[in-house]
């Protein structure tokens, strides 16, 4: 008997993202039963369906519908006065000791409501998803306390329920020092790991825990505490690690068996053999290296070498990269780091994918996984991390649905 199918695309062009380099299906077809991928492959090769719409495609292409893993896009106003600052002269660093930075946004977005956060962070999130993004992580991280962290994470789950993206939320209470800790970080990581995490949990608002690893954030021993106390929790973990400093927290959150170690410019061969054991994702940010003019390239070849899964994400945030694009992320993947395309392409869908922890449900185009497609009008998916400025986007499909 014929397979029941909902939908199907055909004269088509796939990247699985399977195998090897693009994963490359000429003159193919993809077919979607519940929400999920239910058969792919050359269109000769096609069973017979019973039921369903089928759409011709045209020769265009399809690929894993894409995967912001990294962002802040949750926050109040914005901090262009600071990004004049920056070019008068003040540096990143200098900002933030003198109450500026990161902080000036934990003002803001403690004073608004959350129907205000929402309101202000869904045009961000629209932007994201015109270019084919079709889940997206969200961190807290702009309120530092407890009832302003869960606003932010209820905000973040707020958008994945008015738009057909998946949201993935990461509590990042440990992002900075508010100005009430009076200095103590000590103080503040034990509030973050008894009252602020717990409860944010509790209330099921978090699907893993993140923090700032640096200098002007905290040091590798306060960052062990946050992980200690997210394992008490049972949630998996990840790092704003190395970014411009090195404190090896790439092989701290290694050895938390954790998720992602995210920007790496300053990482080191250590820390990339501890990632690769563990099976941590390098989750590189172009986006922040270019707004912040930076000049320390993280070690692509190294972690080439060190087969270390490497993902590409905006982490679009006020301070560091008010970057609403995929496109260009991956563009600057390649330009700036030296990324191939197939690599960049790679960086928003499997590993992406797998710096979630969510490999088994999204990132390649394969049946069981989820239907969410992004379908382009390109003649190959290089133009993907190719053109400036340019969305190439004919569809965004989500569980099988156009969105
Ligand atoms: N590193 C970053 O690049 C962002 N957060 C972090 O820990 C910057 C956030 C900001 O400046 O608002
Ligand atoms: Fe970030």
């Amino acid at each position: 008997m014929a397979q029941k199918i909902d939908r199907l695309w055909r004269n088509c062009r796939l990247a699985t993202l399977q195998g090897e380099g693009y994963g490359v299906i000429e003159k193919a077809a993809l077919a979607t039963t519940g929400g999920v991928i239910s058969w792919l492959g050359p269109e000769d090769e096609m069973p017979e369906f019973n039921g369903g719409e089928t759409i011709d495609l045209g020769g265009r292409w399809i690929t894993p519908g894409l995967i912001d893993c990294h962002t802040h896009l949750v926050y109040a106003g914005n901090r262009a006065p600071e990004f004049e600052q920056r070019l008068n002269g003040a540096t990143y660093e200098e900002i933030s000791k003198a109450g500026g930075g990161i902080v000036s946004t934990v003002r803001a977005t403690r004073a608004a409501s959350k129907a205000d956060l929402i309101k202000q962070s869904l045009p961000r999130l629209d932007h994201i998803m015109a270019e084919g993004v079709t889940t997206v992580e969200i961190k807290s991280g702009y309120g530092l306390d407890t009832p302003t962290e869960c606003k932010m994470l209820e905000a973040a789950r707020a958008l994945g329920e008015l738009r057909k993206v998946r949201v993935v939320t990461s509590f990042l209470g440990a992002h900075a020092l508010p100005a009430e800790a009076e200095g103590d970080k000590d103080a503040y990581i034990d509030r973050v790991c008894r009252e602020q995490l717990p409860a944010a949990a509790a209330a099921g608002l978090v699907d893993a825990v993140d923090a700032f690893c640096e200098g002007i954030g905290f040091s590798n021993a306060q960052t062990r505490r946050v992980f200690e106390a997210a394992r008490a929790l049972g949630l998996p973990v990840k790092l704003h690690a190395e970014q411009l400093s090195n404190l090896n927290g790439a092989a701290l959150v290694a050895e938390f068996g954790g998720l992602s170690a995210d920007h790496l410019e300053y990482v080191d061969a250590a820390g990339l053999k501890a990632m690769a054991d563990a099976g941590t994702v390098a989750v590189l940010l172009p986006g922040a290296f270019y707004f912040l003019r930076d000049t320390h390239l993280p070690p692509i070849a190294l972690m080439r070498k060190h087969n270390v899964a490497m993902a590409v994400a905006t982490d679009c945030n006020p301070g560091s990269s008010p970057l609403t694009s995929i496109l260009l992320a991956m563009n600057m993947a390649c330009t700036l780091f030296q990324m191939t395309p197939v690599e960049a392409l790679a960086g928003v869908t499997l590993h992406a994918a797998k710096a979630l922890g969510l490999a088994d449900e999204i990132g390649t185009l394969e049946p069981g996984k989820a239907c969410d497609l992004a379908i382009w009008d390109i003649a190959h998916p290089a133009e993907l991390s190719y053109a400036i400025g340019f969305n190439p986007l004919s569809a965004r499909i989500k569980g099988g649905l156009n969105a």
